[in-house]
C-alpha cells in the first residue's frame, strides 16, 4: 500500500455512517427523497452504498496487481452465471448486519429490496455457474486473477409456460439499471473481422498482413469480485460491442442513413444475447463472432493494460495462464500467435514455444456432438489470418503425429485439428489440446473417460498433459447466504471457519449421533420448506405436498440427464395408485420439484417439458390423492430460485446415464445442504457417494462400462417395455392420453415412440433399478431420525466440494500461481 492510499479503517463500518452513505446515494445518485423513493431507487442506492465500501479495496487490489506483476490467472469464459449480487457483496464486505440494521432504522424492509434485484443470467447452466464460483474462490484465496467474458445485453431467456409449453421471453436484465458494473469506454478495444491477408512488408519470416474489412469496439464493463472478508477485490471484465463512430460516419456521409443504422445494429448484435444452448454447440456465425470478440479484446487488454509497457513477452508464462473454459475461447490460441508473429515480429517457433506455455484447457463434456467444430469456410471468411495460422499449427502437429506413429494414417486423421468430413472444419477441442499445456476434465470419472475415450489419441501421445480437477461450489453463496438456518447451526457447533475452509465440516460428524442436533437440523429443513412454499405460491399457485418430502430435479432439460426417467417414476407411482396396485396411504407424501429450461430449438426437450407439465396438472388436480403427491414445476429456474429450493430439498435427483454427465455441480449443492442423493455412478456423483458413504446415498443403474457394453451389444428398449409390467403400464398410461385430455398425438406420441424405439440414453434399461432405489428412499424416509442422521453426514462429508478446493487443485496442478495476501 503506498502512502496516499487511505487506510481501510478510514471507511467506518458503523450503522450511522452506512445510513449517511445510503441517504446520500438516494438523494444524489437516484435524485429522490426517502419518502418518495421506489423500491428500485432504494435497491440501487443500497447497492451503490455497498459498492462504495468495496471500492477502496478494489483500487488497492488493482494497484497491487500492477506493481506486483505477479502471476495471474486469466479465466476466459463465454459465460458467468453470477446470480444476484447484493447479498453476496454485503457478506463479503462484512456489511450484512450493519446494512440490515441501518435499513431497519429507516423503516425499510431489506427483504423487499432483495426482491427487486434482477440477477445477471449471463450463462446457461453448470458451466457458467462454475465460472462464477471459481472467481469467488480465486478472490477468497487471494489469487491475482481476472475473469474475462461477454456482457450480454440479454441474458439467458426468461422461461414462461403457456398451456404447459415453454415460451421464451427476452431477459432484459439491464432495464432497471445495473449498479454492479462500471463502464470504461476510454479503454475500449478495436476488434477486427473479415477481409483478407497478404504478404507483410518486412517483418519476420512468415508474418502476414491482415486487412480486415470491418471492426467493432469492445467496451469493458468492470465488476467487483470481492473475496470473503479478506480485503481483496478482483475484477471481472465483461465486454460489450459498440459500433465505431468512424464506421457509421463513413456510411452516414455517403448519405445512407438507414445503412448506417443497420451497420451499427449489425456490429452491436455481437454482445446482444447469449446463446441458449448447453451441451450442444450452436454453429452460428454470430457465435464465432462473439468468441473472437471477447477473446481478442481480453488478450489485448491483458497485454496492454495489465502488463507494463514494453514487458518482454518471452516472460509471459511467468505472468499469466489463460484458462480456456471449454472450447468457446480457443480462438485465443491463433490470436496470440498472430500478435506475436505479425505484430511483434517473432518467428514461428519462438511464438509457438510461448503460446504452448500460457494456455490450459478445461473440457466440460463427454458428448462427442458437443465438441465445437467450425467450418473452414466460415472461419476463413471471418478470421482469414487465424485460419492460416491454424493450418500451420496443424501441419506441424500432424508431422509430429506421423513421426510418433509412423504409418498410422488413421490415427493422423482422427487427431488432425482440421477434419475433412462432412465439411472441412476446425475441431476446437483438438486445437485446445494441442496448444494447451494442460487439459483437465471436471470430475474423476470424466477425466478418466476423456483420456480413455473422447481424447484417447491425445492422452496416449501426451499422458502428462492430462489431469483432473473435480468441480466445486462456493460455500459462501450456496450455504452461508442461501441457508442461514443451517449456517447458524453449523457455526454454533464448530465456529465459522468452515466458510473459508469447508473441510472443517467434518467436525460435524459426531453430531450426526446427537439427537438434539438432528432435531434442530430437521427443524431448519422444515422452515426452509416453508420459505420455499411461500416463494412457489407467489410464483403461480404452486403447492407443496404438506410437509412431505421435497424431491428435486433441477438442471437444464436434456435427454442425457433423463428428466424422462424421473417422469416415468412419477407416472408409475400414480398409475399404481389409480390401478390399486399401490395403496395410497403407503405412499410418502412428496412434492416432485422440477426446474429446467430447454434450448429453444431443442424440440424433444420442449416436448418433455410439456409432458411434465401435463402430468403435473393431472396429479395436482386429482383430489383422490388427498394432496399426497404434488408436482411443482416453477418456470424460469435460475440462481435466485436455486438459493431457495436447494436448502429445502430432502432428495436430490442426479440420474443421468452413466458416462454422460461430465460432473454436475447441483449434485454438490444439494449434498452440502443435507439432501440425500438418488443417483447413477456418473460425473461427480461417484465422488459424492464415496465421501458420504453408500449407506447415505441411493445408487442405481448401470455403471459406465455396463452402459457402454449394452450399447455395443445392440440396445432394444422395446424389450424392456415388453418385459416390465410396471414400465409398460406407465408408458401406456402416457400413450393413452390420460394426462393430455385424451390427446394421443404431439408430445405424447413423439416421446412414447422415442423411448420405446430409440431411447438413446437408456432410460428404460435403468427404470427397474431406479424404481427399486426409490422404494429404498421411501423406506428410509419413513424413519425421519435415521434420515436426518444421513443428511447431517452428507453435510459433514461434503467439504471436498468447495470451489476453494477446486481452485487449490488448479493452482497446484495447472496454474502454479501464488496467492498474495493483500493484508500481509
Ligand atoms: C457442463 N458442460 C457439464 O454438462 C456439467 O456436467 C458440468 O458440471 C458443467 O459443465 C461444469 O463443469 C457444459 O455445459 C458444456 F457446454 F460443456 F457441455
Amino acid at each position: 500500500m503506498n502512502e496516499n492510499t487511505p487506510p481501510v479503517a478510514a471507511r467506518e463500518h458503523t450503522v450511522e455512517s452506512f445510513t449517511r452513505e445510503f441517504l446520500r446515494e438516494l438523494n444524489f445518485s437516484q435524485g429522490v427523497d426517502l419518502d418518495r423513493a421506489s423500491d428500485n431507487d432504494k435497491y440501487l442506492a443500497l447497492a451503490k452504498t455497498v459498492r462504495h465500501y468495496l471500492m477502496t479495496r478494489w483500487l488497492e487490489t488493482l494497484r497491487n496487481q500492477y506493481t506486483d506483476q505477479a502471476k495471474t490467472v486469466a479465466y476466459l469464459s463465454a459465460e458467468f452465471l453470477l446470480g444476484p449480487q447484493l447479498e453476496n457483496s454485503m457478506l463479503a464486505a462484512n456489511l450484512d448486519s450493519i446494512a440490515a440494521e441501518s435499513l431497519r432504522g429507516l423503516g425499510i424492509d431489506i427483504e423487499e429490496l432483495r426482491g427487486v434485484e434482477i440477477e445477471p443470467g449471463l450463462g446457461n447452466g453448470g458451466l457458467g455457474r462454475l465460472a462464477a464460483c471459481f472467481i469467488d474462490s480465486l478472490a477468497t484465496l487471494n489469487v491475482p486473477s481476472i475473469g474475462y467474458g461477454i456482457r450480454y445485453e440479454y441474458g439467458i431467456f426468461r422461461q414462461t409456460f403457456v398451456d404447459g409449453k415453454q415460451v421464451e421471453k427476452p431477459d432484459d436484465w439491464l432495464r432497471l439499471g445495473s449498479p454492479w458494473e462500471i463502464a470504461h469506454p476510454e479503454n475500449a478495444v478495436e476488434v477486427h473481422f473479415g477481409g483478407h491477408t497478404k504478404k507483410a512488408h518486412g517483418g519476420a519470416e512468415g508474418a502476414r498482413a491482415w486487412l480486415p474489412d470491418w471492426h467493432v469496439m469492445a467496451v469493458p464493463y468492470n465488476y467487483m469480485v470481492p473475496g470473503y472478508r479478506n480485503g481483496r477485490v478482483n475484477t471481472l471484465r465483461l465486454w460489450s460491442a459498440k459500433a465505431t463512430r468512424a464506421f457509421d460516419l463513413q456510411i452516414f456521409n455517403e448519405g445512407d442513413y438507414e445503412e448506417a443504422v443497420r451497420a451499427q445494429t449489425f456490429a452491436e448484435n455481437i454482445s446482444k444475447v447469449i446463446y441458449p444452448e448447453d451441451s450442444t454447440p450452436q454453429g452460428k456465425e454470430l457465435r464465432l463472432q462473439q468468441q473472437y470478440f471477447f477473446v481478442a479484446a481480453s488478450l489485448r487488454d491483458f497485454l496492454t493494460n495489465v502488463l507494463p509497457p514494453d514487458y518482454p513477452l518471452e516472460n509471459l508464462p511467468n505472468r499469466v495462464t489463460w484458462q480456456l473454459n471449454d472450447t468457446h475461447p480457443v480462438i485465443a490460441v491463433p490470436e496470440l500467435m498472430r500478435i506475436l508473429i505479425d505484430e511483434r515480429g517473432w518467428d514461428w517457433d519462438k511464438a509457438w514455444g510461448i503460446t504452448q506455455q500460457v494456455f490450459a484447457y478445461t473440457c466440460h463434456t463427454l458428448l462427442p456432438e458437443a465438441l465445437e467444430v467450425w467450418p473452414t469456410d466460415l472461419l476463413g471468411k471471418l478470421l482469414p489470418r487465424h485460419l492460416e495460422i491454424i493450418y500451420q499449427i496443424n501441419d506441424e502437429f500432424v508431422d509430429q503425429v506421423r513421426a510418433a506413429y509412423p504409418g498410422d494414417e488413421l490415427r493422423v486423421r482422427r487427431m488432425s485439428i482440421v477434419a475433412e468430413h462432412p465439411v472441412r472444419a476446425v475441431r476446437m477441442a483438438h486445437l485446445a489440446t494441442v496448444a494447451g499445456f494442460k487439459v483437465n476434465g471436471v470430475a474423476a470419472l470424466h477425466s478418466k473417460l476423456l483420456a480413455e475415450k473422447l481424447l484417447v489419441d491425445f492422452a496416449q501421445m501426451w499422458p502428462e498433459k492430462f489431469t483432473n480437477v473435480t468441480n466445486g461450489i462456493t460455500p459462501r453463496r450456496f450455504v452461508r447466504l442461501s441457508n442461514p438456518g443451517l449456517s447458524g447451526l453449523i457455526t454454533e457447533a464448530i465456529g465459522d471457519g468452515w466458510i473459508t475452509d469447508l473441510d472443517q465440516l467434518s467436525r460435524l460428524e459426531p453430531l450426526a449421533d446427537d439427537a438434539e442436533f438432528r432435531r434442530r437440523f430437521r427443524e431448519i429443513k422444515s422452515s426452509n420448506k416453508v420459505r420455499l412454499a411461500g416463494v412457489l405460491a407467489k410464483r403461480g399457485d404452486i403447492e407443496l405436498a404438506g410437509d412431505g418430502m421435497v424431491d428435486a430435479m433441477v438442471k437444464r432439460l436434456h435427454e442425457y440427464k433423463r428428466q424422462s426417467l424421473k417422469l416415468l417414476h412419477i407416472v408409475s407411482v400414480y398409475e399404481g395408485i389409480c390401478s390399486g396396485r399401490i395403496p395410497l396411504d403407503s405412499v410418502t407424501p412428496r412434492t416432485f420439484v422440477f426446474g429446467a429450461k430447454a434450448a429453444p430449438g431443442y424440440v424433444r426437450a420442449k416436448e418433455t417439458i410439456e409432458l411434465i407439465n401435463a402430468v403435473g396438472r393431472t396429479i395436482n388436480a386429482d383430489a383422490s390423492l388427498k394432496g399426497r403427491l404434488k408436482v411443482a414445476f416453477p418456470a424460469n429456474y435460475n440462481v435466485t430460485l436455486a438459493e431457495v429450493l436447494i436448502p429445502a430439498a430432502d432428495l436430490s435427483e442426479q440420474i443421468s446415464l452413466a458416462g454422460k454427465e461430465a460432473s454436475g455441480t447441483g449434485n454438490m449443492k444439494f449434498a452440502l445442504n443435507g439432501a440425500l442423493t438418488i443417483g447413477t455412478d456418473d460425473g461427480a456423483n461417484v465422488e459424492i457417494r464415496k465421501l458420504v458413504g453408500d449407506e447415505n446415498f441411493f445408487l442405481f443403474g448401470m455403471d459406465e462400462p455396463a452402459a457402454a457394453a449394452l450399447q455395443a451389444s445392440g440396445y432394444h428398449p422395446d424389450e424392456f417395455y415388453e418385459s416390465d409390467a410396471d414400465l409398460k403400464a406407465a408408458l401406456d398410461m402416457i400413450a393413452s392420453g390420460a394426462f393430455t385430455g385424451g390427446d394421443q398425438g404431439g408430445a405424447v406420441t413423439s416421446i412414447f415412440a422415442d423411448l420405446t424405439e430409440h431411447d438413446r440414453f437408456m432410460a428404460l434399461a435403468d427404470f427397474r433399478s431406479y424404481l427399486d432405489a426409490q422404494a429404498k428412499v421411501e423406506a428410509a424416509y419413513a424413519d425421519q431420525d435415521a434420515w436426518s442422521r444421513s443428511a447431517v453426514l452428507n453435510v459433514a462429508r461434503s467439504g471436498f466440494f468447495s470451489s476453494d478446493r477446486s481452485i487449490r487443485d488448479y493452482l497446484d496442478r495447472i496454474w502454479k500461481a501464488k496467492p498474495i495476501d493483500q493484508n500481509a
